[in-house]
């Protein structure tokens, strides 16, 4: 061979396959996940956020039927990177007994969830900011599993936006006294990302600040030695007291539900709520603006996330993420300020995208009508890694979101397009209800609920029944009444009412394939894919012969025998047979995964808020925090 070809041979050899592995590299994600932000009340207009417009609505889309599916922090986080259903995770509360970290680490959420199946494709994972509510100053040793780097706020200094407090991977808690939360969450998080890209290996990093959440404080009773908790107001960063004082709480919106007045159509606990006055008006006006104002420094985040992404060419294989936990609400109906609720305050959050395959909206409408829920997340995530495939096994209850609306052209020809799209999911709740702001020491007891959402792709009809464990029903045509205004259950169309309830009794109870597939259940034949089919008069017996879903009692938490359903026992059983063929497909698929980091390099970049710093007193870490969540029904404003 005579030395040129041989030189061109050697190049080819040395340089083709450095070429595909760049070309193939598995895509970077970011996920910035904010607590207790609406997507209903105005709070991701650009003015409000103008760099998640400029960075991500823009260059990206907005999806505006995405939902939670139990509007409640800890359990909602739980879905979403665990790709289930609270009642299949059964990881229902944020605080124990039926929440809270030690029953989070007893179901072993960590030992299968979404960082661990990244690290097995060869990701490096990272995380910062809020976790798990009680993850604290005394239970921080024993770290959540899965990440290459997690650096978790603590409790007592969660929601303390002038004080945070830290454990990082479980290492002794220190504080930040005067650094604001924000600040600091985005400081910390600059650091890994710069970590991230030098490590050279494809990541996956979640951003978690506490914005717009409520601020609490402890405060021990020196008399009584009675600690409780407070909740305040969320608290802007110094800079952002003076912004957007002119905004009013958007009255003038569709939904037009603030301040409700008849309320004689809804439970009985709702309408022995008192409509609030003006002086609580203006109280609630102020606590929106709050919450806008404490937004503004996530905005920042965003906007130096990106700085970094575009100095250092990485945005181009990355896929930016921006949603919250769960929904919110100020002064819609009765209510005050909180979540909790089957409304759509509560369960729609805000959720955008950008990323390699996504078409630029280049608008600030939302431009993805696809119904996207967060348990969809983890499948979403794993398809785009090249792990589709490997779905099988995690017995997820999710699918890939409908992202392939938006496909440039380039987007993974493997991701799934699938005919009939899951147009109709549940949610779910189980405990109380209390006002975080308003109607101080105000609870109700019995707000266990599950509900059913439907979005009738086609015809562009949207229904909601919702049923209480007192076994009070509520219907809404959100066609035509999005501020849920008129509960027309006891004289909406029998087809409609009977098809939704046939869903309820599927989607209450479902595993896997039944949550985006009800109708295979409902229909065996499989005749039935959509909800427009499933309104022919043909089929009226199929549904008055369904017994509709019921609660035994009201109970805060999930117990089988309590939430009764005809399609239980069909649907279990399909789940155990189903977990055990997919079994043996995931082995072999997670078997033929080559891992996906190439390089690798140790350089840690350390944030300067560090110089910041302090030891967690002692006395702080001799708190029994249990205890302090015992008494938590106290409410200032
Ligand atoms: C869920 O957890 C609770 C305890 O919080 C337990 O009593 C209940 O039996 C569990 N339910 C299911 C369905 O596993
Ligand atoms: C409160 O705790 C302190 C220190 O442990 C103790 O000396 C005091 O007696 C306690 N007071 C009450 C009212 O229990
Ligand atoms: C949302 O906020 C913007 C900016 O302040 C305002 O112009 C717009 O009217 C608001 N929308 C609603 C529905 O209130
Ligand atoms: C991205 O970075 C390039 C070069 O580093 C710079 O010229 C450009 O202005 C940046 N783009 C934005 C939108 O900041
Ligand atoms: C809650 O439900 C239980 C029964 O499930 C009932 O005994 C109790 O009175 C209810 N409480 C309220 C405040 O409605
Ligand atoms: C729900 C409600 O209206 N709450 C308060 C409104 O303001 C008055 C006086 O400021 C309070 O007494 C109410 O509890």
């Amino acid at each position: 061979m005579p030395p040129t070809r041989a030189l061109v041979a050697l190049l080819l050899a040395i340089g083709l396959p450095a070429l595909a592995i760049a070309a193939s590299k598995p895509p970077n994600f970011i996920v910035i996940i904010t607590d207790d932000q609406d997507a209903t009340q105005n709070s991701t207009h650009p003015r409000y956020m103008p760099n998640l417009h400029k960075w991500i609505r823009y260059p990206g889309v907005e999806l505006d039927n995405y939902y939670v599916t139990t509007p409640v922090c800890c359990p909602s986080r739980t879905n979403w990177l665990r790709g289930q259903f609270a009642h299949n995770t059964n990881f229902t509360d944020v605080l124990a007994p039926h929440g809270g970290y030690k029953k989070w680490k007893s179901l072993g959420i960590d030992n299968s969830y979404l960082p661990g199946w990244l690290q097995d494709l060869g990701y490096n994972t990272y995380y910062v900011g809020k976790f798990l509510v009680d993850y604290s100053v005394t239970n921080y040793a024993d770290k959540p599993k899965g990440w290459t780097d997690i650096d978790a706020l603590l409790t007592p200094y969660m929601f303390d936006y002038n004080n945070p407090g830290f454990s990082r991977n479980g290492a002794a808690p220190v504080q930040y006294p005067g650094q604001y939360s924000n600040d600091v969450v985005g400081d910390k998080a600059l650091a890994q990302l710069r970590t991230a890209i030098a490590a050279g290996k494809p990541f996956f990093h979640q951003i978690s600040p506490i914005a717009p959440h409520t601020s609490t404080q402890f405060f021990t009773n020196p008399e009584t030695n009675l600690t409780s908790v407070f909740f305040y107001p969320p608290i802007p960063a110094p800079r952002h007291w003076e912004l957007f004082s002119d905004a009013t709480l958007p009255q003038g919106t569709p939904q037009g539900n603030l301040y409700e007045k008849d309320v004689s159509d809804k439970p009985a606990w709702i309408r022995a709520l008192p409509l609030a006055q003006q002086n609580n008006r203006t109280y609630l006006e102020e606590i929106y603006r709050l919450r806008l104002r404490s937004l503004f420094s996530v905005d920042e985040i965003i906007g130096r996330v990106f700085n970094v992404l575009n100095e250092t060419g990485t945005l181009d294989n990355t896929y930016v993420i921006y949603t919250a936990d769960n929904g919110y609400h100020v002064a819609t109906h009765r209510f005050g300020a909180g979540k909790v609720l089957p409304y759509e305050e509560e369960i729609r959050v805000p959720f955008l995208i950008r990323g390699p395959g996504i078409k630029a909206s280049k608008s600030d409408k939302p431009e993805n009508h696809k119904v996207g829920l967060h348990v969809d997340f983890a499948p979403t995530v794993l398809t785009l890694a090249g792990a589709g495939k490997q779905l099988a096994g995690k017995e997820l209850d999710g699918t890939p979101l409908g992202i392939y609306d938006n496909d440039d052209g380039t987007l993974r020809a493997d991701y799934p397009r699938p005919k009939y799209y899951r147009n109709q999911f549940q949610a779910e709740f189980w405990g109380r209800w209390s006002d975080e702001l308003l109607h101080h020491l105000s609870i109700y007891a019995n707000n266990t609920w599950k509900a059913v959402r439907v979005h009738d792709e086609a015809k562009n009809r949207d229904w909601k029944l919702i049923a209480s464990c007192t076994n009070e029903r509520e219907l809404y045509d959100l066609t035509y009444d999005r501020g849920e205004l008129r509960n027309i259950y006891a004289k909406a169309d029998k087809r409609v009412r009977s098809r939704l309830e046939g869903l309820l009794a599927v989607l209450a109870v479902c595993r896997g394939e039944s949550c985006s597939n009800p109708w295979k259940v409902l229909h065996p034949s499989g005749e039935v894919q959509s909800w427009a089919q499933a309104l022919q008069g043909k089929y009226d017996s199929v549904y008055d012969d369904i017994t509709p879903f019921r609660f035994k009692n009201c109970l805060p938490y999930q117990v089988k025998d309590n939430e009764v359903s005809q399609f239980r026992a069909q649907i279990d059983a399909a789940a155990a047979k189903g977990r055990r063929r997919d079994l043996a497909s995931g082995a072999a698929a997670a078997a033929s995964n080559a891992a996906a980091g190439t390089t690798s390099s140790d350089v840690v970049f350390i944030a300067d808020v560090e110089k910041h710093a302090r030891p967690v007193p002692q006395e702080v870490l001799d708190l029994d925090i249990g205890k302090l969540f015992e008494n938590y029904d106290i409410y200032l404003a």
